[in-house]
Order: structure tokens, then sequence, then C-alpha cells
């Protein structure tokens, strides 16, 4: 039986429990979000045990009775499913990313600046009244944006986080025949399809309070403004019972200064802004090829040619997400819909598959702009949700192993088709749930696994494409970027992405199934199985152009680069905090190990790291066993996978490009090695299981000095809507260094 949701086929009464014990565990879940409630709180009252698991009180689990029988010490979860008031599968199209406008610097208003722009404004009473500055960026020197007269922006995006509403803008820039027939022009209601009722404005909260997911185009060497406005509820109240109106922004893997990583403590409020400043370098971009002589360090100029730019071209990164990152709040947030994509264009993945010029790739993608043609280039993002009786989107903690849904969303439509023409398309697939791993295989109608050619891994184009008839499973916030070839089908063929990885709870896949066994339909895991249908309906009108070079961005040549410094870092359970800050620091079981010491809980204001500026590490990242899967992300460097266990031979071929997130597996250990350089600040690592990231599995890494032997530890922000005050750091772990 599934632990995950109740069947279908459930007794009324364990139906009728398990709704009882379900609403219980959502008003625990509002009281933490109003912050009535924490999780020492939960401690005391005895809801929560030393493990950080709900405890087994009647009323709260409903599977209470039957503890001893499934054996061992976990405490199952479960809840009822979510109705779906006669959606189907295959019944409504996929919409296509909404493409979020470039304008002009001139757009914005006030004009951005290098420091934070304090003017003053009332503050609403629900935040406390009295006046607060404008933006919600920390003040002063340490928060500028670095080298902002050097990288004056050239481009402005604006969007707000606003709670859910109609979109009558949609702009997936594409015509209605690339886009399943579409039309933007009828105003989008925030549905998972057209069946389910529409969303409350405070159950889901977007980018512009609208779906499809947001995309930004961004190109190298183009610094681009992103000003994100908070436009969520006044009151912490207003909040659906999940989700916390305060955010920061995170440029999954931006090569960006920290002042724009959306650190987790830099978080801003209702009626501020924020802006974010991403000056789109290739890393090494004061150290190596300075002069911009390579051609392979490109960007288009907008009129078929390249312009050269600074740094390492191997460094060229491709497929990007942006999401929250509120402390202790992410998983939350993120779940609620602050997810968006960001594709990120170079002379070598132009987004043009006709222009031959040596350097360019010509993956596929379209022909009729100089760069950016998003025609035959497609973003998936995959997210497992859950609705309340009333089809509202909910938020259920459960245990702290992990949140997982049952209803499986592409683009935050419940299980969509798509059309497709007879030639090569690429997918830049990003796995956005809350805790849940995927396995994605192309299915045939007669439920044969078809050929997938993998070209990326997170940011990262191969040094060689990978043909696969399954993928490898798909971590939290990793992004597998393909190239399905459909011509080598007929019209009126239907293709299905199929889910082959099964969980029973959040700690880790359960099973990987064979396709056979996920087609059956007989898994109790709602989310397994067909997801996404291909449609294919016509020949394309002009011949596929597009190609997959055998040969794409090969891995940067570090042999020459001596390591500076070995660190170790083990994910593990039972953290303690020794920290009693009680706005830097968070309880919760998970934690992590910093060079042998204890275990520790998160604690923003603790320093656990400290590389030294334009050095090269060795990092290994250690499962502290248990029986989780960890997805460990490391902000600000692309990684190279060296070994899995301590052997090179155990790195698959799809992780031996760069990496941002790094899957630890149930058991075992992983070695990267990275460089720090160009900029600095405060970033972070963490698993982005998100609910282990919220319950303490995150720490605080430096890069300050500019190459100074010593480390000075920055001030720790501490936002309030009246201002950002600053304290020094709790703690600086001694191995930091
Ligand atoms: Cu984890």
């Amino acid at each position: 039986m599934s632990r995950i949701y109740l069947p279908w086929n459930a007794s009324k009464r364990r139906q009728r429990e398990a709704e009882r014990a379900r609403q219980n565990r959502v008003e625990i879940v509002r009281e933490m979000s109003w912050g009535r409630l924490s999780r020492r709180d939960l401690l005391k009252m005895g809801l929560l045990t030393g493990a950080g698991m709900l405890a087994p009180i009647g009323g709260l689990s409903p599977f209470v009775s039957s503890v001893s029988a499934e054996g061992g010490s976990s405490i199952p979860t479960g809840a009822p499913r979510s109705p779906l008031f006669g959606a189907t599968a295959f019944s409504q199209p996929m919409p296509r990313f909404d493409v979020l406008q470039r304008g002009p610097l001139s757009c914005l208003t006030p004009a951005p600046q290098a420091e934070a722009n304090q003017t003053l404004m009332a503050v609403n009473p629900a935040l406390g009244g009295g006046y607060g500055p404008c933006e919600g960026r920390p003040p002063g020197s340490v928060w500028a944006h670095q080298r902002w007269d050097e990288f004056p922006p050239a481009v402005c995006v604006e969007a707000t986080q606003a709670p859910a509403t109609t979109n009558w803008s949609y702009n997936p820039q594409v015509a209605s025949t690339l886009n399943s027939g579409i039309d933007p022009s009828h105003g989008l209601p925030l549905r998972f399809h057209p069946k389910l009722p529409t969303q409350n404005p405070n159950n889901v909260w977007t980018f512009n309070g609208t779906v499809p997911p947001k995309l930004v185009q961004g190109r190298y060497g183009e610094p681009l403004l992103f000003r994100h406005h908070n436009g969520l509820p006044w009151d912490v109240r207003d909040n659906a019972g999940f989700g916390r109106h305060t955010i920061s922004t995170h440029e999954h893997n931006g090569h960006h200064g920290a002042e724009n990583d959306g650190f987790t403590g830099a978080f801003f409020f209702p009626g501020q802004f924020y802006d974010y400043h991403w000056p789109i370098v290739l890393a090494g971009h004061f150290s190596m090829n300075t002069a911009a002589s390579d051609r392979m360090a490109s960007t288009p100029d907008g009129s078929g040619g390249l312009i050269n730019i600074p740094g390492d071209w191997h460094e060229t990164m491709s497929t990007h997400w942006f999401h929250d990152h509120m402390f202790s709040f992410t998983s939350q947030n993120v779940y609620k819909g602050n997810a968006a994509m960001f594709n990120l264009y170079s002379g070598l993945d132009r987004g043009n598959e006709e222009i031959n010029d040596g350097v360019n790739l010509r993956l596929p993608s379209g022909t009729a702009k100089d760069w950016g043609n998003l025609d035959y280039d497609v973003n998936l993002m995959l997210a497992d949700k859950a609705f309340d009786r009333d089809g509202q989107m909910y938020f259920d903690i459960f245990d702290f192993d992990g949140f997982l849904g049952d209803v499986m969303t592409v683009n935050l439509a419940y299980r969509p088709y798509f059309e497709v023409e007879r030639r090569k398309y690429r997918f830049r697939v990003l796995n956005a749930s809350v805790s849940r791993f995927f396995k994605v295989a192309l299915a045939n109608a007669s439920g044969a696994a078809q050929p997938i050619i993998q070209i990326a891994n997170d940011g990262n184009l191969f040094p060689s494409p990978v043909t696969l008839l399954a993928l490898d499973e798909q971590g939290i916030a990793e992004r597998y970027d393909i190239v399905i070839d459909f011509s080598q089908y007929r019209i009126g063929d239907k293709l299905h992405l199929v889910n082959l990885c099964e969980h029973q709870d959040g700690k880790k896949p359960a099973a990987d199934l064979t396709m056979a066994q996920a087609l059956s339909g007989t898994s109790a895991d709602p989310c397994v199985g067909r997801f996404l249908e291909f449609r294919i309906v016509r020949d394309p009108a002009t011949p596929d152009v597009s190609q997959v070079p055998a040969v794409m961005i090969p891995n940067p040549d570090l042999s020459n680069i001596p390591v500076a410094r070995e660190r170790v870092f083990e994910f593990n359970r039972g953290a303690a905090q020794p920290s009693s800050d009680p706005i830097t620091s968070f309880i919760g079981p998970w934690g992590i190990g910093t060079d042998g010491g204890g275990t520790l809980a998160a604690d923003f204001g603790r320093v656990s790291a400290a590389p030294k500026w334009g050095t090269r590490e060795v990092w290994t990242l250690v499962n502290g066993g248990g029986g989780w899967d960890h997805p460990i992300h490391i902000h600000f460097e692309e990684g190279q996978v060296l070994a899995r266990n301590g052997s090179a031979a155990n790195v698959p071929a799809w992780e031996k490009g760069r990496k941002d997130v790094y899957r630890l597996r149930p058991a075992g250990s992983i070695t990267v090695t990275m460089q720090f350089r160009d900029w600095g600040g405060m970033f972070m690592e963490h698993c982005h299981n998100t609910v282990h990231e919220d319950n303490a599995m995150l720490l605080r890494w430096e890069l300050n000095g500019g190459g100074e032997p010593f480390l000075r530890p920055l001030p720790t922000p501490c936002p309030t809507p009246q201002g950002v005050t600053f304290e020094d750091p709790d703690d600086t772990l001694p191995t930091a260094r």
C-alpha cells in the first residue's frame, strides 16, 4: 500500500480519519507559517519527536494504529487523494512558458543604483507601520552591486510576486501553432486544468500572480537588471495556511556577486523591491582570456555575428532557473509558485540553429531571430502538487523527510499534451518539486522505450551528448536538457514522457520501475506513469537544420591549478543548534558537519567555510546515512565531479560535465572540485530537498578578502520592514579558513 496517499478504495472510515489528520497537520503548518508556533514549541508540546518526526499521535497520522504492524520506527504519512473533479490525462494543451519582457533600463522608476535605494516610504500597519526603505536589499557598501560601473545594466526585466489572478498578457514568444493551439489573448485563469477549480488568490503565489511559469532570456556580455517587486499580502496570516510573504530570489547558479544571489537572510517585505544585477559573465572573466581574443568565448551580436567576451568558454552555461530562498520557508514558497526559468544564450548556445560560424553548436531552436529562438526549444517544469477537498492547493509537512504531491504537473498543467512537428526538439527539463525525484523516459504507442539524447546537466552542456533509453533519476533543482528527434515517427503518432521513479515517502526514490511496470498502472505512487503526451501533428514547414554535435563543451582544464584546500561536509540527521540567535538560526532535525565537526543546524550568521579568493578547492560531500537521498546544491561556482565513493570509475557519463547540484544518493560520497573567483560575498550550500533545507540542512560559506590571507567575516543582515540592521557573525568555525 502506498504510504504517500490513501488509495482510492480505502474505507470511508479511513478516508475520514486521514482527512481529519490532514486538517490537523494543515493547522500546524499554518501556525508555523504565521510565526505563532516554532519548531521549538512543537518539541515542547510533544508534537515533534527529537528525531524531527511528527509524533505518532492519533489525529495527526492516520496510520498510528498500524505503526507496529508496519515495522520500524518511521511514522508513515498519509492524506486523502487530491480530488480531480473529472479532469483526465492528456485533455488539455501544455502551455509554454510566459516570456518576461526585456526592456531598456529607462523603464525602471526609480532608477537602479549601486547601493540599495534607502528612500523611505510608509510601512503598512500590518508590518509594524512607520517608515522603511523602498528597496529591501541590505544597505551600504557590502551589499552594493560589485563592479556596478563596469557592468552597467543593458536590459531590465521586472516582475511582481503576487497572489493568483488571470493572465491577460501571456507572451510565449511563439505562434499558437507551436503552442498546441493556445490563444494567448483569451486570458488564462490560474488553474491546473479546465475542470479543476480556479485557485484562490492566496493558494498560489507566482511571478505576476499568473500561469504559465515565467521565462527570462539573457545573453552573455549583456548585464541584466532583474527588479523583483514583492506584491504579496501585508498580513503574514493572509497565506491560505502556507507560504511566507517575505522572499529572497536566488538565480540558481548564477555566477554573480552574493548581493544578487538571493542569500537566505537577505529577504524583503511586501511593498518593497529588490534589484538583482546579473552581469552574465563567463567564469574566469577577470583572469582568463582577459583580452577576449578567443572566438569560442563570445555572444550573439544581434545581427548574425559574434562579440568576443573575456573568460573561459568552457564555463559557458545554458539552462538556469530562479526561485525563492527565504530562510526556513523555501519549500512552501517555491511550491506555492515562486519558480521561474532563465535561459542563457552565448556564441556556442545561441538559440539559432542555422547560423554556421564554426562556434554556434546549432542546437534545435529556430531561425527567425538572431538568438533566443524558442520555436523548437521548450522549457518543461515538472512539479507534483496536492489539493484539498475544494481543489485548492495545500501544503503538508507530514514529517521532515519531505513533501510529496499526488498530482503530476508540467508547466503547472495537469498531465497535458503538446503538439510537435516531425523534427528535432530541445527540452529543458527542470525538477521543480519539493522532495520528489523523477526518472524520465520516452514511450511509443506500444510502450517501448525510445531514445533520448541528453545534452546538458544543470546549466551545462556536456563534453559530448549521451543517448539513453531512460534518463537518470533527476534530483530536485537539477536540469536535464534533452533532444528528441520526432522525424522518425509518423503524423498522428503519440509518444509519452513517462516517470519511472516511484516514491513511498519523501526520503528518497523507493524504486526505479521498468517501462512496463510504470505503464501498467499498478504503482501506488500517483505520479508514476505517463505525464506528458506528444502528438505529432505535421511536417516542419522548412527542413530541420539543427544539429547535436558530437563535441559540445569540454570541461575546463584544471590540471595545472593547485588544490589549495580540501574540505569534507557530512549531511546528517540529529543536528545540534548551538546558536540561540532568534533571527539567523533555526532548529530542525537536519544538519551538516564540517571537516569532522559536529552536525550543526542552520544559522545564516555562522561562517562554515571561507575559501580563499582566486583558488581551487576539493570538497567531499558525505551522506551520513540513514537511507535519505540529499541533492546538494553549492551556490555560485560550477563544479566537476571527481569521484563517487572515492572512485572516478563510479561517475557516469552524464555526471562528467560541470554541475551545481550533486546527488548524494542514500549512502556514499561525492567529491567535486571548484574554483572561487570573480565575485565575492556570502553564499550557501544546502540540501535541495527543500524540506530538509528548511529544517536546517543549510550552511553559509564566504568568499571575501580579495585574496588576502585572512577571513573578514561579513556582517549578517537582519531584515525588518523598517530597514535592515546588521549583526556580527554568531560564529566562525575553526576550520573555516
Ligand atoms: Cu536532504
